[in-house]
């Protein structure tokens, strides 16, 4: 049988992030994808001034016991951006009651860049989120939310071995079985994941591209998520996953007008080139 992946965040309209990101990535692996949008946005929330949001809370209750009716089952569940911290409670049943056996939940606890916060989230949330964190067979912070999330401080740019793996004890503390630290710098020009796959920790990196774009996170979460569906080990699985980041954001460097997102349509090539 083939896998279906329910993958769990908002839709936000304009900005290439998210859901608009995620659906034609884990596509494009060939594989089924079911959404649960948690939110409605016009756009998202990194560089423009504003916008509108629906919260859409209220449906995950009712859309799961449509789902139980129905019989619906997924083999990976990928949680994103929540629009709300109530969402995890709600996550959390989905998970126990919809998963099929040997299914992994996938969490990315999208809420922080940069040393902070997005906009909407505070400390509250960061608490609630480490209650997800802490049933995630799979968690996948940057720096900043690994940073949140156990209480270390926030150190920018090159950090040591030894900084990368006190985050790392940190989460798998907080109950994470394993972990993909995203947005590691141990040398000026490279940057790269740090994995914990529950046995040993390794690293993997690509050159540094000293730009930064937002969405990258989550086209990096939603290409981890595919090639790990298909079957790649975890450190396999992120390593090609930063390969797709790169290569899309070496397809947008040089227009300065797509300051919003990133062109990830451009690497959908190299991922469709996986099906098997
Ligand atoms: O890429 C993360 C993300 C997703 N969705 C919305 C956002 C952000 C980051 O700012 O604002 C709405």
């Amino acid at each position: 049988m083939d896998k279906r992946i329910l993958t769990v965040q908002d839709i936000s309209c304009v900005g290439q992030c998210s859901l608009t990101v995620a659906l034609p990535v884990i596509s494009a692996f060939g594989l089924e994808t079911a959404v649960l949008p948690t939110a409605v946005l016009s756009n998202h929330t990194y560089g423009y001034t504003g916008w509108t949001f629906c919260d859409l809370t209220e449906q995950m209750p009712a859309i799961n016991e449509r789902w139980a009716k129905e019989c619906v089952d997924f083999d990976l569940l990928y949680t994103g951006y929540l629009g709300s911290a109530k969402q995890i409670e709600y996550i959390k049943t989905i998970s126990r009651e919809r998963m099929r056996a040997g299914a992994e939940l996938v969490v990315d606890p999208v809420m922080a860049d940069n040393g902070k916060l997005y906009t909407g989230f505070d400390l509250s949330f960061v608490e609630e989120m480490k209650g997800l964190v802490s049933v995630a067979d799979v968690a996948l912070p940057n720096i900043t939310e690994a940073c949140f999330l156990t209480g270390v401080e926030y150190v920018d740019g090159c950090t040591s071995k030894e900084y990368v793996e006190r985050l790392i004890d940190g989460l798998k503390a907080l109950g994470a079985k394993k972990i993909v630290l995203t947005g590691v710098s141990l040398e000026a020009d490279k940057l790269g994941v740090a994995v914990w796959d529950g046995s040993r920790i390794e690293y993997r990196f690509e050159q540094l591209i000293d730009k930064k774009f937002h969405g990258t996170g989550d086209l990096f979460a939603s290409a981890f998520v595919g090639a790990y569906a298909l079957g790649d080990g975890i450190a396999d699985a992120a390593h090609f996953a930063a390969k797709v980041v790169v290569s899309a954001i070496k397809r947008t460097i040089g227009d300065d007008s797509h300051w919003y997102g990133v062109k990830f349509e451009k690497a959908l090539p190299m991922i469709t080139a996986r099906q098997k």
